[in-house]
């Protein structure tokens, strides 16, 4: 019997569809998905799910659980509750549990670990983050890589990019870089300054194209007199770029479709937003915003075109840096916290002082391990929900698959605590009704978020008066290394702290340790240890350990970017020595 089928809940561009058949999950082919899922999702069920639910390490039932939770959030304020949610299911039915929590006035969060500074730099230039989807970068003739690792994050990408022109700019040579027709392994933190310089020989080389500037961009000359004022050999040599490089650039985006896509590692600095404002620049000063097959593709909104039907007005605190013992009850749902949140031993020393840890997740972890209430969730496969992506414009309907004993889902928890405390509720299927109103089905029979466009910004930008903002300062950046970059790309066999988690520090071979050494590595937020491996696509500046390594966040700060608070996971330099002989 043909079933309806499901999509990939996970945080990742591609929200691929799939169907659960004999047992084994299979990817769809045709809409948003090319007929071949990733590792995740084809290991999917091999991962250990917590079972059962527990308090203070006793193993109780699920309504034993749900009545617990009512009386700590009993127990105090109302705003006393921290409602704390990660992206470890991206489907729009994971906020129905916000819904309970703002209507009885507890604290939710507000920041972002992930993709915030860039996003508010989008923001600040275009006046609003509309992204350039999958279908259109298909389109393109030239595709630039910037800070992205299609083959790792965005796999599904690869099959429409065959047969382009590839530009990477990236510290670590990926296997995408391997592919480039052109490749800058550009030292961390200076991807300002080369946008800042193409953005100049654009000019200098009369390439620009004067009447969309005029239009819709009319502030440029200031722009380039910003450019001017960064050094160009002098910086080149220090970034890791020389002006052939330029000229090549230059050359192969000269009258062409041009895609960037970039990813969060440029941005994960305290002038993250600044560094996404430079990158549009690019095609401003091109006049490839509105044009098809051309546009930047970062992270889009992936609630971009849909109304929420939930409520959410709330008093809210930083996830970057929220202090968890300032309330009595944390609500901990899809997320790790204490791997994922900036400066751990910070976040583990407020844990360890809030009365009531609540996870409601999947899988133990360090988070897990630390909760005194854990309650298990249902997995996709075992509830209903709707997706859509922040990289293309499908909505994917999410059936469930099959039925579990095993765990509760968001709705059902939601619905528990709401009936307890009188919340208005409509049915779950009501609430999906809602959102796949915002969808609709197209010519070719894929449904996609109707208010959404391929090609954004035809008509001018969204800021008041239609122009782009260009940016009129920035700090320059600090050419001094106090120490090695650190870089915590993601990794092809975790989804962030899900799934296998890496354990290795990654150094290139002309480090001076040897494989296997168990490297010390510090920053000033912390030390973690862990043996190493090495990476001859790296840098020698550079120190890789992947995002979901244990420890790996001892090392980072705490802070926010400028702009969009988001996590600055990148900002701290780090020394290296062999376990032992740490100074
Ligand atoms: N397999 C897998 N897929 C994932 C995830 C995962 O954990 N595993 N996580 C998902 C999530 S939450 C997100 S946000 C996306 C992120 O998707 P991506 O942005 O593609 O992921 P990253 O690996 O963080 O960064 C991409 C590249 O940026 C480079 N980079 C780091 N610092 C700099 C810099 O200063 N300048 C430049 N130019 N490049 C730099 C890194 O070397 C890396 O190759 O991926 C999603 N997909
Ligand atoms: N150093 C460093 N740190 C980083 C990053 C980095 O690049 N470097 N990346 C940052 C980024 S981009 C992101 S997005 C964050 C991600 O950080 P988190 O949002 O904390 O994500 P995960 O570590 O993937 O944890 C997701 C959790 O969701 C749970 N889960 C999965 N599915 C469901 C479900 O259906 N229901 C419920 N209730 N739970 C579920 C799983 O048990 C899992 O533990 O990490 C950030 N941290
Ligand atoms: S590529 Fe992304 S959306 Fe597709 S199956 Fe893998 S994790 Fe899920
Ligand atoms: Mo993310």
């Amino acid at each position: 019997m043909a079933h309806e089928t499901t999509a990939c809940p996970l945080d990742c561009y591609d929200g691929c569809e799939a169907i659960l058949e004999d047992s084994k999950l299979k990817a769809l082919k045709g809409c948003h998905t090319q007929g071949f899922l990733c590792p995740h999702l084809n290991h999917y069920e091999e991962h250990t799910r917590i079972r059962s639910a527990r308090y203070k390490g006793e193993e109780i039932s699920i309504s034993e659980a749900l009545k617990l939770l009512s009386e700590m959030i009993d127990e105090n304020l109302k705003s006393e509750t921290l409602f704390y949610k990660g992206s470890g299911n991206f489907a729009l039915m994971q906020d129905v549990t916000e819904h309970f929590f703002a209507s009885i006035g507890a604290t939710l969060t507000d920041g972002s670990l992930c993709d915030g500074a860039g996003e508010a730099g989008i923001i600040e230039g275009r006046g609003s983050n509309k992204n350039m989807p999958y279908s259109e970068i298909e389109k393109s003739d030239v595709v630039i890589f910037w800070g992205r690792n299609p083959h790792t994050t965005s796999s599904h990408l690869l099959p429409l990019i065959k047969g382009k022109k590839i530009i990477v700019i990236d510290p670590v040579e990926t296997q995408i870089a391997k592919m480039a027709d052109l490749f800058i392994q550009i030292r961390p933190h200076a991807d300002l300054y080369l946008a800042m310089l193409i953005v100049r020989f654009l000019h200098i080389n009369d390439m620009c194209d004067e009447e969309f500037l005029e239009e819709y961009a009319s502030e440029f000359e200031d722009y380039y007199e910003l450019t001017q004022t960064v050094r160009i050999k002098a910086v080149l040599e220090e970034i890791g770029a020389s002006l052939g490089d330029i000229g090549q650039i230059l050359d192969m985006l000269y009258n062409k479709k041009v895609a960037i896509v970039v990813g969060v590692g440029v941005q994960k600095y305290s002038d993250g937003a600044d560094v996404l404002r430079a990158i549009d620049t690019i095609l401003v000063a091109l006049g490839l915003f509105g044009k098809e097959g051309c546009g930047v593709a970062y992270l889009g909104n992936s609630k971009e075109g849909l109304d929420t039907p939930f409520y959410t007005h709330a008093k809210r605190v930083s996830k970057v840096n929220t202090a968890f013992d300032e309330f009595k009850t944390v609500f901990i749902q899809g997320a790790n916290p204490l791997a994922q949140m900036p400066n751990t031993s910070r976040v583990l020393d407020a844990i360890e002082h809030t009365s009531n840890v609540v996870y409601f997740g999947l899988y133990e972890n360090e988070t897990s391990k630390r909760a005194n209430l854990v309650i298990p969730a249902k997995t996709f496969l075992e509830k209903n929900d709707i997706r859509t992506s922040y990289a293309h414009n499908g909505m994917m309907k999410m059936k469930a698959q099959k039925e579990s004993e095993i765990g509760i889902s968001e709705y059902e928890l939601a619905s528990y605590l709401c009936k307890v405390y009188g919340v208005e509720l409509k049915s779950e299927e009501e609430y999906l009704a809602y959102f796949a109103n915002f969808g609709v089905k197209k010519i070719s029979g894929c449904f996609e978020v109707e208010k959404r466009e391929n090609t954004p910004y035809k008509e001018g930008f969204d800021t008041d008066d239609g122009e782009f903002v260009f940016l009129e300062e920035f700090d320059p950046i600090n050419m001094e290394r106090n120490g090695k970059y650190l870089i915590t790309p993601k990794s092809a066999i975790s989804l962030n702290s899900q799934f296998q988690r890496e354990k290795y520090v990654y150094l290139h071979s002309s480090c001076g340790f040897k494989e296997g050494d168990m490297i010390h590595i510090s920053s000033e937020n912390g030390v973690v240890v862990l043996p190493l491996k090495y990476n001859d696509a790296l840098r020698e500046d550079c120190v890789l350990i992947y995002s979901g390594t244990p420890g790996v966040n001892h090392l980072t700060p705490s802070k926010h970017s400028l702009d969009g608070k988001c996590a600055i996971y990148q900002e701290s330099f780090v020394t290296i020595s062999l376990e032992g002989f740490a100074k």
